[in-house]
């Protein structure tokens, strides 16, 4: 499609194989799950018959089939797969997970989560370029059980975007581990980063994904977001975003991960800067 590439920013396919490898290389990639022949066949029975039902209501032609078929070949070749599953599909999944959680809402893990992000004390910034662009942000608070007891040693596992809207691994222009890093809580259970205020995220518009909401005609934005996971021993691992009220696209995000209480709503520090407390209650396992 696009023949003019720029050169700066990276965007498009790239991104898609990126996050195909960080898939096959997590550990999300490995192992099978055991599911029975029973309820294979009653999901895959359902699903195909999802699909009969909108080609019957709709008279999908077989110009629009094919169509399709060369579409899914494209989103597979490109590497798309989890960037297109985890925007369009994922979100459904987590509300199934997350009828049986307790504490801080969960939301979505998305395609950019990468393993072995730096760990780094309690109280700490974030590894960022010398002339990061982007709001000072100020992010602490403390991770608690859900009877209120305060985790030491709790691991807050955050990742974002910068302020053009790029992930670090998924980006060439940006170095290694930028905006990521494993922080593990203090003695009380307590953390403050210093960070920036990522931007909003564009799918590649250049993709197969991309090409497939422009032809539907909705727009490629999620809000801007922080995605955290936390671990502690014997507790359930959180996996969540926080978002930041007012901002563009969080009340239309594309992935329809958004939800009330992951609303942030940082003040200001005084100094051109934004201070935000928001803390993580766990589940036992
Ligand atoms: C993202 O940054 C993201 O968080 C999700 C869920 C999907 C695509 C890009
Ligand atoms: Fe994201």
């Amino acid at each position: 499609m696009s023949s003019t590439r720029t050169s700066t920013p990276p965007t498009a396919a790239g991104s898609g194989a990126s996050a195909s490898a960080a898939f096959r290389a997590g550990r999300q990639g490995r192992g099978t799950v055991e599911t029975s022949t029973e309820r294979a066949d009653s999901i895959l029975r359902a699903l195909l018959g999802a699909v009969h039902q909108v080609i019957s209501d709709h008279e999908v032609t077989y110009p629009e089939f094919q169509a399709a078929k060369n579409w899914l070949m494209e989103v597979g070749e490109g590497g798309e797969w989890p960037l297109f599953l985890d925007v369009f599909v994922e979100h459904a999944v987590e509300e199934v997970a997350s009828r049986s959680q307790q504490g801080t809402k969960g939301t979505i893990e998305g395609p950019y989560h990468l393993p072995g992000s730096k760990r780094l004390p309690a109280h700490c910034e974030l590894p960022r370029r010398a002339d990061e662009k982007g709001t000072p942000l100020s992010f602490t608070g403390q991770v608690r059980d859900v009877d209120g007891t305060p985790l030491p040693g709790a691991e807050v596992d955050i990742w974002h975007a910068d302020a053009d809207g790029y992930y670090s691994g998924f980006a060439p222009h940006l170095p290694e581990g930028n905006l990521r890093g494993l922080v593990v809580t203090d003695d009380e259970g307590r953390f403050s980063i210093r960070t920036i205020q990522p931007a909003p995220y564009r799918i590649p518009t250049d993709g197969p994904t991309g090409r497939m909401i422009a032809a539907a005609g909705w727009h490629p934005w999620r809000p801007a977001h922080l995605h955290v996971m936390v671990r502690a021993e014997g507790h359930r691992q959180l996996t969540t975003q926080l978002y930041f009220e007012g901002g563009e696209w969080v009340d239309d995000d594309v992935a329809r991960a958004t939800k009330p209480e992951l609303i942030l709503r940082p003040v200001a520090d005084g100094g051109g800067g934004l201070v935000q407390r928001y803390d993580f209650v766990l589940e036992r396992d």
